[in-house]
């Protein structure tokens, strides 16, 4: 049998062997393959956060225990993570609805020490869905990064990201800092990233944890009406 017998159609494949076949391609790297299942399932009508979770988030998920059982290495988490990218460039401009109204605004990045940035670009690119304005510093943020943005930006929100266990401690310098310099109460501070618990969040000072980009949102607009509230009757 040929290379050609055994080349997979993947617009052949039904949504559960589709969804089957991207966890195999995002395992192995392939971005344009990636790309491809994206637009078949957008086709399909599926619905683009569900194509985000389902199948991109589930993939990385089994690439992500491979990596640390040591069957997987950095250059092909690399991979992964490229071909992950190239499906979520896909569906960033279907999440972010265009002329929402401005609920508030958010800083985000991934703290000092820390490369990881899926979680956040996605958490950033549903946040703009969910018509907040987001400023993104990407990776390996300092204390006066952040600051200095929040104070700039004029923002709400300062998100936070760790991947880490030997980063994710660096949110607090970054919170105790805001407390020292009296800019504490100024913002609503969320923390997230696969490391991190409900109870972190709570011994750093953060306003809350959140577990998902979906949760990063709904946490977001509800702390910010309640901010809100707080400044017309307070
Ligand atoms: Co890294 N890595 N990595 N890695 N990597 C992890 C995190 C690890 C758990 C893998 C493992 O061992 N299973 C492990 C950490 C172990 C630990 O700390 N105890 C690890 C390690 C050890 C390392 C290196 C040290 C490896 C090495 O060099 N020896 C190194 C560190 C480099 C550094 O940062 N200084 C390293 C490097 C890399 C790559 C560069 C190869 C690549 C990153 C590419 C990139 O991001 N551009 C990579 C990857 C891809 C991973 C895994 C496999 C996947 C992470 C990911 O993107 N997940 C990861 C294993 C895992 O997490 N399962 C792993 C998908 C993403 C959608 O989920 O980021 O959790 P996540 O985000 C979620 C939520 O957490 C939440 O919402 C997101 C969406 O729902 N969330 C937030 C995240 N941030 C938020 C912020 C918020 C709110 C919610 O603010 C408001």
């Amino acid at each position: 049998m040929s290379d050609e017998d055994n080349e997979i159609i993947l617009a052949d494949l039904n949504d559960e062997e589709l969804v089957e076949q991207m966890f195999d391609d995002l395992y192995d790297g392939m971005k344009e393959e990636i790309e491809e299942g994206v637009n078949i399932l957008l086709e399909r009508g599926w619905q683009p956060y569900d194509i985000l979770t389902k199948a991109l988030v589930g993939g990385m998920t089994i690439v992500g225990n491979d990596f640390r059982d040591g069957i997987l290495f950095v250059p092909e988490v690399l991979l992964a993570a490229n071909a992950m990218k190239g499906g979520m460039a896909i569906l960033k401009p279907l999440l972010i609805e265009t002329g929402a109204p401005r609920v508030g605004k958010m800083v985000i990045g991934t703290v000092k020490g820390d490369i990881h940035d899926i979680g956040k670009n996605l958490v950033a690119m549903m946040m703009e869905g969910a018509g907040f304005e987001v400023v993104d510093l990407g990776i390996n943020n300092a204390v006066e990064k952040y600051l200095d943005a929040l104070e700039t930006e004029g923002a709400d929100i300062l998100g936070m990201s760790a991947l880490l266990t030997t980063t994710m401690p660096y949110m607090k310098v970054v919170i105790d800092t805001l407390t020292e310099k009296g800019m504490r109460d100024n913002y609503i501070v969320l923390v997230g990233g696969a490391p991190l618990n409900e109870e972190f969040g709570k011994a750093i000072g953060a306003d809350a944890y959140c577990r998902d980009a979906a949760v990063a949102v709904e946490t977001a607009k509800k702390l910010v009406a309640r901010k809100h509230n707080q400044g017309v009757t307070g």
